[in-house]
């Protein structure tokens, strides 16, 4: 299993997946501080609306597997940047939830989440637990392990731990 590091606005549901990963019922919990359990940190959304704050969420994401933006489809404006790969060394991924609001503007969110990096992007309603199987099965796989010698000749090749190598994808 992958442990994601959970990262975006204040409400934008981190917490609410946290649970709906677990398979819990929804009971709120305002975030105070970064927790971490085996398969997930939490962060305070605080975090990423602080540009102080912000650049100790490059150091959490070092202890998880794959880093996640988390955005509700119903955000007014957008709190990341473009290229937020050049300060997260993990896969990036994002995930839109409250699919389900009144106000959901899920075109509109998938584009910021795509400016900003994101290789895939999912769409959640923690309330329902839809779309929350298909994430399950992108974190059930493990990320290969690598020799050093292997992460070396990535490194020599401008590739990524995670990227195929180029034989690997033309199989
Ligand atoms: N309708 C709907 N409500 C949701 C969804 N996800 C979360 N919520 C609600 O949104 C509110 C905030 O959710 P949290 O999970 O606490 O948000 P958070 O991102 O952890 O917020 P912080 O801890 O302040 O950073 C709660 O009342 C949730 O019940 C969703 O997919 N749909
Ligand atoms: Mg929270």
């Amino acid at each position: 299993m992958k442990k994601i590091f959970l990262m975006g606005r204040s409400e934008a549901g981190k917490t609410s997946l946290t649970q709906a990963l677990k398979g819990e019922e929804l009971h709120y919990i305002k975030t105070q501080y970064t927790n971490t359990n085996e398969d997930t940190i939490d962060s305070p959304g605080e975090y990423a609306e602080s540009k102080r704050f912000s650049v100790g969420l490059a150091c959490f994401s070092f202890e998880a597997d794959v880093v996640a933006m988390v955005q509700a489809a119903d955000e007014p404006f957008n709190l990341f940047g473009p290229s937020g790969r050049c300060f997260i060394q993990r896969p990036l991924i994002g995930i839109i939830t409250k699919i389900d609001s009144p106000y959901a503007n899920i075109p509109m969110v998938r584009q910021w989440l795509n400016e900003a990096g994101c290789e895939r992007i999912f769409l959640i309603n923690n309330v329902t637990r839809e779309g929350i199987d298909e994430l399950l099965d992108y974190l059930k796989e493990d990320l290969p392990r690598l020799t050093l010698e292997e992460a070396k000749m990535k490194q020599r090749m401008g590739l990524n731990e995670w990227d195929p190598l180029p034989s690997d994808s033309e199989n």
